[in-house]
């Protein structure tokens, strides 16, 4: 097809780029990783968002290259960061239908160790769905991936089957919690005040890292912070930004 092509080409024109989303800690604002999120720069210049090409790119069969493109080219720039004293933790989003191509967990190492990432420094972020009913093999290939240090966040938390049955014997770190539980209301308050709360016990009772999603308000940091949750992401603090205008906001930060 013209999608295929387009993206053949795109893949070999090195058309993708990386923006990254601080995620920060709640209490001081410190900037302590961010999220990385893909975009096609096409030869027009326009800037096309996941949401305009990463469907098409599952359908056409394109997902895993361009997964494996994505995890070389946040290990790349990870490895940067540390290079220059810059200290930061990556998140990746990872489609399901990736995590269970034969030889994602060998990938994942192999990328890793070739740019020498250390431990709690990179981070996967799979939606519920993987954890629901993608079985035995999913959980194997997470359970290698950790060995090397590599963490596991469920994304999007709290829209899929979230179920408590597995949460609790799951290979995870982190619940990112969902922004349309923040902010989706569109209001200045928190949008499901008894939801979020429900997560924070969740994750507290479970010892697992919490992360609200976005974030859009400082009525909505006060009350997740009375909550107990202590890091977050949103508009508020950040938009998706290109690498180097985010160095200057950590230089401006620190
Ligand atoms: O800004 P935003 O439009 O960037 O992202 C929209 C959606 O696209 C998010 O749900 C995110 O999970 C997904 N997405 C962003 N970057 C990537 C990526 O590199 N790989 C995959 N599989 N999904 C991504
Ligand atoms: O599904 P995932 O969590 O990976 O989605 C990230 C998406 O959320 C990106 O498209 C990003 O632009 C968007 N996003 C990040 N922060 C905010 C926010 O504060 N408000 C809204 N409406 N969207 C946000
Ligand atoms: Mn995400
Ligand atoms: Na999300």
């Amino acid at each position: 097809t013209r999608v295929e092509n387009g993206l053949h080409q795109a893949l070999a024109n090195n058309e993708f780029e990386l923006h990254y989303q601080p995620i920060v800690e709640l209490d001081t604002q410190r900037i302590q990783g961010v999220e990385a999120l893909i975009r096609w720069r096409q030869a027009d210049g326009k800037l096309l968002l996941p949401g305009e090409f990463i469907e098409e790119v599952n359908r056409v069969g394109l997902i895993g290259a361009l997964g494996e493109w994505v995890l070389e080219a946040a290990c790349k720039q990870l490895r940067v960061w540390l290079d220059n004293d810059v200290d930061l933790n990556m998140s990746i989003n990872v489609s399901p239908r990736h995590l269970r191509q034969a030889g994602f967990d060998e990938l994942v190492i192999e990328t890793v160790k070739r740019y020498q990432i250390p431990e709690g420094r990179l981070m996967l972020e799979l939606t519920e769905e993987v954890f629901v009913d993608s079985g035995i093999s999913s959980l194997y290939v997470l359970n290698e991936i950790r060995k090397v240090g590599v963490r596991i966040a469920i994304d999007d938390f709290g829209t899929g089957y979230s179920s408590m049955r597995y949460l609790k014997s799951l290979p995870i770190d982190r619940i990112k919690i969902d922004r349309c539980f923040i902010s989706g209301g569109g209001g200045v308050h928190l949008s499901d005040p008894m939801i979020t709360q429900a997560i924070g016990f969740l994750a507290e009772g479970l010892d697992l890292d919490l992360v609200a999603e976005g974030i859009e308000t400082p009525e909505q940091v006060a009350a997740l912070k009375a909550q107990g949750c202590q890091k977050g992401q949103g508009f508020l603090f950040a938009r998706p930004l290109p690498n180097h205008v985010l160095i200057n906001l950590l230089r401006a930060n620190h």
